[in-house]
């Protein structure tokens, strides 16, 4: 209980040192036909920014997690990419393969937000000389969770995770999932309204909880009787399970090899 306690917060402080940036997501309500492929390792500050973007502009994509030391995906990324650099993005409705944050938030903004990429992604503190320590930081926090391969079972089926970026409770679980390999649909509830801010339970706003009209969070709502995030559905079992703890603890029993 208490090590659960103190990975929120550590994930809360992260959230607060990168500028909560990952949090709002437009209210666009189509979503592209096909899907948005992205191979990540969630403790790598490109691949956060390149999420980041993904929830601004709440889009969902495929992740292929690429753990320091783990190759389950390694060819497979060096036969799209053709290196193996991260993040690589490939958008199968383009067929648009794209290397590194620059060129991928450049082509996310133009293709699925007709804008160029906004400052916030583009701008360093004190010239660049914040970032290393905030990684430096980061990294301490978070004990390296999420940058190294640990032994376990590949599902046959990718796994589903509802989550937004900078969501604290969703962090470790997407961490988690990278150390595993474990394949899975990122699905970005981003916030659209200021009702929608506050952790559940505690929202900003008074009155019945109403989403945004024809958003995924108004379905979610409808389906689940509730908004909250980490969310996780694993095809393969056929588990639907809501909160952080008990959603790593299924992780570890079911995937991961001790
Ligand atoms: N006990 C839950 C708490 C989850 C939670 O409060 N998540 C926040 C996001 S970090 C949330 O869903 N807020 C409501 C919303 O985004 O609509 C857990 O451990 O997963």
């Amino acid at each position: 209980m208490f090590e659960h306690l103190v990975d929120i917060y550590t994930s809360t402080l992260v959230s607060t040192l990168t500028g909560w940036k990952g949090t709002s997501g437009s209210r666009k309500t189509e979503l592209p036909a096909d899907d948005i492929v992205l191979f990540d390792r969630e403790l790598c500050p490109e691949c956060r920014t390149v999420r980041q973007a993904v929830t601004e502009l709440n889009l969902d994509v495929m992740v292929y997690p690429c753990p320091e030391e783990g190759d389950r995906f390694k060819s497979l990324l060096e036969e799209l990419s053709g290196s193996i650099q991260l993040p690589f993005l490939f958008d199968k409705n383009s067929g648009q393969k794209l290397v590194g944050k620059d060129a991928i938030l450049e082509y996310l903004f133009k293709e699925y937000g007709q804008k160029e990429v906004p400052e916030k992604y583009t701008s360093q503190r004190f010239n660049g000389l914040l970032e290393p320590v905030v990684e430096f930081s980061i990294e301490a926090l978070r004990l390296k969770k999420g940058k190294s391969a640990k032994l376990s079972n590949l599902p046959e089926q990718p796994l589903i995770l509802y989550s937004f970026e900078s969501s604290p409770f969703s962090r470790p679980v997407r961490e988690r999932l990278c150390e595993l390999e474990i394949p899975y649909k990122l699905v970005n509830l981003g916030k659209q309204q200021r009702a929608d801010m506050g952790p559940a339970g505690f929202r900003m706003h008074t009155g019945p909880y109403v989403p945004v009209k024809g958003s995924k969070r108004e379905a979610f709502l409808a389906k689940y009787n509730d908004v909250m995030v980490p969310f996780l559905i694993d095809p393969n079992t056929g588990q639907e399970l809501f909160h952080s703890k008990k959603i790593l603890a299924y992780l570890n029993r079911e995937y991961a090899k001790h």
